[in-house]
């Protein structure tokens, strides 16, 4: 097994001790649909920055399963084929990083969270997602956060397939949340009643991460 970027790891650890407690004031929230597409602290950046913990998996597709499971009525596990067979579903989002860049217009498709809730049925006692991946990374989100319509599995981004250094073949886009609560390489989905803080929220990142209200830093 690969180690993870120690270095990116520790400033990025580092940046959210130091920032511990301090957010901006959220813009009001016609704002976004205006002039301004970039929330409180952002940039816009050129191309599509690689932004992850060092460690690329590549996995087969032959190997590749992604597995839905915890509080649900039909848990499942997906291989490359199952996840094909679903009803593909497309969206166009931006992207905002907690380094403070952005990307705006992604054209993503794929396969639509609600879609395969649809399929697994969360229990009434589900209340949050907890992501894990084929690097190790793990991310949280409360299950409102996932229940929209533009959250969704992604395989392809602009209309080619998801390059590895994305977290191809398969990767969760959030764009109401900053990107970290998008996990790259998704390897399972488990629904829970309670919350399970994630790689960057247990590194002082915050847990509802916000784009909008510039939530980025736990308290
Ligand atoms: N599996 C996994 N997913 C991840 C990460 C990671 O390190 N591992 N990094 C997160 C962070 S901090 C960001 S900003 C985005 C970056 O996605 P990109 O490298 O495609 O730009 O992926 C998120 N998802
Ligand atoms: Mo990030």
């Amino acid at each position: 097994m690969e180690e993870f970027n120690e270095r990116l790891v520790n400033r990025k650890e580092a940046w959210a001790q130091a920032k511990r407690g301090l957010t901006e004031e959220g813009v009001p929230p016609d704002t976004r649909l205006r002039e301004n597409r970039l929330p409180p602290g952002q940039h816009m950046t050129k191309g599509w920055p690689v932004l992850d913990l060092g460690i690329h998996p590549t996995i087969a597709l032959t190997d590749w399963t992604l597995t839905i499971t915890g509080a649900v009525a039909q848990p499942a596990t997906w291989t490359w084929e199952d996840f094909l067979q679903q009803p593909p579903t497309q969206s166009i989002s931006d992207f905002h990083c907690v380094t403070t860049w952005s990307t705006f217009d992604n054209h993503w498709e794929g396969v639509s969270f609600r879609h395969l809730m649809s399929l697994v049925r969360p229990l009434p006692a589900a209340r949050f997602v907890l992501f894990s991946s084929y690097d190790g990374y793990t991310v949280n989100l409360p299950l409102e956060a996932c229940d929209d319509e533009d959250v969704l599995l992604a395989c392809t981004w602009n209309a080619a397939p998801l390059p590895t250094e994305h977290g191809g073949p398969v990767r969760v886009i959030v764009p109401k949340r900053y990107a970290w609560k998008g996990a790259k390489w998704v390897k399972e989905i488990t629904f829970a009643e309670h919350d399970k803080p994630g790689f960057w929220e247990v590194r002082g990142y915050s847990n509802q991460a916000l784009p909008w209200d510039e939530d980025r830093y736990g308290y």
